[in-house]
């Protein structure tokens, strides 16, 4: 069975019990719950973190390298700030999807550019906490389908003969 691994950062912890009308009232064991059983129904084995500490995020991103299948991360604060999150996910050579629950767009300017994006497959913003059953559901599709496999196994050399 294939492995996703599903990211948290900096201040996800506190998610549903402040700010409710940014980021809604459900928790963050609440979106673990939602993000294993959509795995459970799709056949993928899902690991959750959620960390405030960016060296131990770089660590897992690392760790992910030749490992999984995918990795959904919602950076948090990081996805502004961080160009060591960046350079962590080009060195993991793993696909990414980038999920945050509010609309990043429709809210301050310094939340309009993401590092994160610049490495990433996809980007979902303001699906609520249903963006990372989306993320996986996509990771899921990208299984099924050819594109899938050459993005999975893209640092496979071909051979000339
Ligand atoms: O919309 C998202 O998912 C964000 O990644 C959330 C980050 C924010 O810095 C990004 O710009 C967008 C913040 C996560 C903090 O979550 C809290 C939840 C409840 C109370 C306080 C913080």
């Amino acid at each position: 069975m294939k492995t996703l691994l599903v990211l948290n950062g900096p201040n996800l912890n506190m998610l549903g019990l402040r700010q409710p009308e940014v980021y809604g009232r459900e928790t963050l064991a609440d979106v673990q719950a939602l993000c294993h059983s959509a795995g459970q129904r799709l056949d993928l084995n899902i690991e959750f973190h959620q960390t405030n500490h960016e060296g131990q995020m770089i660590d897992w991103i690392h760790q992910a390298r030749g490992r999984v299948a995918g990795i959904v991360i919602n950076p948090g604060a990081w996805t502004h700030t961080s160009v060591a999150i960046h350079d962590a996910l080009i060195a993991a050579e793993v696909p990414v999807i980038e999920v945050h629950i509010s609309n990043v767009h429709k809210r301050e300017a310094f939340r309009h550019h993401s590092y994160v994006s610049l490495v990433a497959q996809a980007v979902l913003a303001g699906f609520g906490t249903h963006g990372y059953v989306l993320a996986i559901n996509h990771f899921a599709h990208l299984q099924r389908t050819a594109q899938g496999l050459s993005l999975i196994h893209i640092s496979e050399p071909t051979r000339p003969y």
